[in-house]
């Protein structure tokens, strides 16, 4: 059956509490939003803007909730909350520059509508797959709680994203660990063209607080002071006391998805219906009624608004069209942060590589009071490789933060706490459940600096790679689904010294680092490592064996492969550890091609669409003249893992190394 948003009855206004000029002044705020739409629907049918998703009929949530919390408190929201924009006094010739793809905007022309954030208004935007907000909210929240300062984060979702994995994971996050989050749910009868009921099947979204042991309630959504008054108490409440809040607005979305979608879907009565409630015509009537408004007032507060809108228009309209350079936009792409190189004194001890990940990994939270570590079962257990035993000891639970099993939301707040002024690692168990927080580290902590110069402070530990009899989804390593996303570093240490500094440096770093450390070389390598803290500057390739006859190019374990077979059969061998892939060193592999002629290129992935096929043409394109043989490339076969011994032999290309190298030996 095609039911929608049940409805909220009539509308009944009750203004103990404020006074004329409050009732007066959200008046204008609420006012405001609608007379900027209409205005952009204008200029929509005239072409001058493009993509438009309206909030009207639903600005009393917005406005309401907007101006219940504090200037110093951020907020996330949606495509619909242009009252939450307004409502932080952004100059509106910044909103619009911004709907222009215009420099004035908040992203130099480089992502539309509302899809950006400002620390300035504390705002942080959406990106198109919405549900991430209320992760990104919860790592925000998060940070004020370590800082003990009593604040509230606000986060919008609309009915449609609460179906989403992520919703029920910060939902899930926020109550385990009590934060202080507003999580808003505009319920206004359809996701597109989707009613509800097509959506979820419980009555009400606010029901589902009780699966999360979480405190709930639902809002008149086009009630402008039912909003404002029951959201301001709430929000005060959980800053006294902090707790996430499930709130409930139902409202009803009066126009299409977008313009250019239409609402055809959507039965007459039911428009009718909620046109008799509109939020903004209705709180004007109530306040004529009550004689707080008259009719001059009325007519001279749209003129103001009016003007104003016009105003920056002209000013957003005379800016010229975004130009750039190739330059300028790849400059963008990452935070350029000049850590401090640091060195080390002569102490060492011999210590495996799982060792050096711990201690560079414990130095570095002594070095940084604004880091936090989280992860699957890292608190008390340590760790599924013990590389955080004893942490929680040293820097208590508060720093040391075991997590539920929902990568996406963690990797989501790690973006939050990095908006929120913290550095966090974040340990996946295994690298092969990346996948269960693809989205977040592909378009939100990739894209973030690109599109409003926000950096993701993070680094995510990665325990991958097979040879450990693990089966197809503890072996995997899958850097390459990585470097090929701008925006992303990636690091892939072989040996203790480099693993040690390397994970240092990353941390330094306030890119997005994914760090890779090769579960069969963890405890299997020993090296003599410094004691002290150190780093090692990212993108410097390490040649680990100098020779004449053939440059063997790899990373993580290949590097033990290649070593072994060019020790055993005495090759003159080159054999390049590029230790980070993203930034890579080009210099030094087309240093060591020029030098020998011949390449063998070795990654332990499957070979189709790895970093050996990038390196190979890369080499083609800058060293042909150089080569004395055509590129060979080496990798595992192209199926899934295997588990049994003899099977992932087959697979892994350890068996076939010697008779490659031979073979571009001999070409
Ligand atoms: C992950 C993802 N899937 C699909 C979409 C396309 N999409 C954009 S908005 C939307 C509907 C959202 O509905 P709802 O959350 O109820 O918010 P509303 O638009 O009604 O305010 C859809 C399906 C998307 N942006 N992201």
């Amino acid at each position: 059956m095609r039911t929608s948003n049940a409805g909220i009855g009539t509308l009944n206004y009750n203004k103990e509490g404020y006074t004329d000029k409050q009732l007066i002044e959200l008046y204008k705020l609420i006012l405001k939003p609608r007379l900027i739409e209409e205005k952009m629907l204008i200029l929509l049918r005239q072409g001058k803007i493009s993509k438009w998703f309206s909030g009207i009929g639903q600005e009393a949530i917005s406005v309401g909730v907007a101006n219940s919390v504090n200037f110093d408190e951020y907020i996330l929201p949606l495509h619909r909350n242009l009252g939450v924009f307004t409502s932080r006094n952004i100059p509106l010739h910044r909103l619009f520059s911004q709907w222009q793809g215009k420099k004035g905007g908040f992203t130099k022309g480089r992502d539309r509508s509302f899809h950006f954030g400002t620390q300035e208004f504390k705002i942080v935007g959406m990106i198109s797959h919405l549900g991430p907000q209320m992760g990104v909210a919860n790592g925000i929240a998060l940070a004020d709680l370590l800082k003990n300062e009593p604040k509230v984060t606000t986060v919008f979702s609309g009915d449609g994203g609460t179906s989403e994995g992520d919703f029920h994971e910060a939902l899930n996050v926020a109550a385990v660990w009590s934060l202080p989050v507003l999580f808003c749910i505009e319920n206004n009868g359809y996701g597109l063209s989707t009613p509800s009921s097509q959506q979820f099947k419980c009555e009400n979204i606010a029901d589902r607080g009780i699966g999360y042991g979480m405190e709930s309630h639902i809002i008149n959504g086009n009630n402008i002071l039912e909003v404002h008054s029951k959201v301001s108490k709430i929000a005060q409440s959980v800053r006294e006391n902090p707790r996430p809040v499930l709130l409930e607005f139902k409202t009803f979305r009066m126009r299409g998805h977008e313009e250019a979608s239409g609402n055809k879907y959507v039965p007459t009565e039911l428009l009718e219906k909620w046109a008799f409630l509109d939020p903004v015509t209705n709180y004007q009537n109530f306040l004529r009624k009550e004689n707080i408004l008259t009719e001059e007032m009325e007519i001279l507060l749209k003129q103001e608004i009016v003007h104003e809108v016009n105003e920056h228009l002209t000013i957003a309209f005379a800016e010229d069209a975004t130009f750039s350079t190739i330059e300028d936009e790849l400059a963008d792409v990452y935070n350029h942060v000049n850590y401090i190189e640091t060195n080390h004194s002569n102490k060492t001890t011999n210590i495996r590589l799982v060792d050096a990940i711990s201690n560079g990994l414990k130095q570095s939270m002594r070095r940084h009071d604004n880091m936090v570590i989280m992860g699957q079962d890292i608190a008390d257990y340590g760790g599924v490789f013990k590389i955080t035993e004893g942490f929680l000891d040293e820097f208590g639970e508060e720093r040391i933060i075991n997590t539920p099993i929902c990568e996406s939301s963690i990797i989501e707040a790690a973006f939050g706490l990095s908006v929120n002024g913290y550095k966090s690692v974040v340990e996946l168990q295994f690298s092969d459940f990346v996948t269960s927080g693809f989205n977040p580290v592909i378009n939100l902590l990739a894209k973030s600096y690109y599109r409003w110069n926000q950096n993701a402070d993070t680094v995510l530990r990665m325990p991958c790679g097979a040879d450990v009899g693990a089966g197809p989804f503890h072996s995997q390593t899958n850097e390459a689904w990585f470097t090929k996303t701008p925006g992303l570093k990636v690091v892939y240490p072989a040996f203790p010294y480099d693993a040690k500094g390397l994970l240092a440096t990353s941390i330094e770093d306030t890119n997005p680092v994914l760090f890779f450390e090769h579960k069969a070389l963890y405890r299997s390598i020993y090296q003599e490592v410094p004691d002290d803290y150190y780093t090692i500057p990212l993108g410097k390739a390490s040649l680990v064996e100098s020779g004449f006859d053939i440059s063997i190019i790899t990373y993580g374990a290949g590097v033990h492969w290649a070593l072994k077979e060019v020790k055993e059969h005495q090759i003159s061998a080159d054999i390049l550890d590029l230790r980070t892939l993203q930034p890579l060193d080009t210099e030094s592999i087309y240093n060591s091609v020029k030098k020998t002629g011949r390449v063998l290129i070795l990654q332990e992935d499957t070979l189709f669409g790895g970093i050996a096929s990038d390196i190979s043409a890369l080499i083609t394109e800058n060293c042909f003249k150089y080569l004395d043989a055509p590129i060979k490339r080496v990798g595992s076969i192209e199926t899934p893992i295997p588990f049994a011994k003899n099977l992932e032999n087959l697979y892994l290309p350890k068996s076939k190394l010697y008779a490659e190298i031979l073979n571009v030996l001999d070409y």
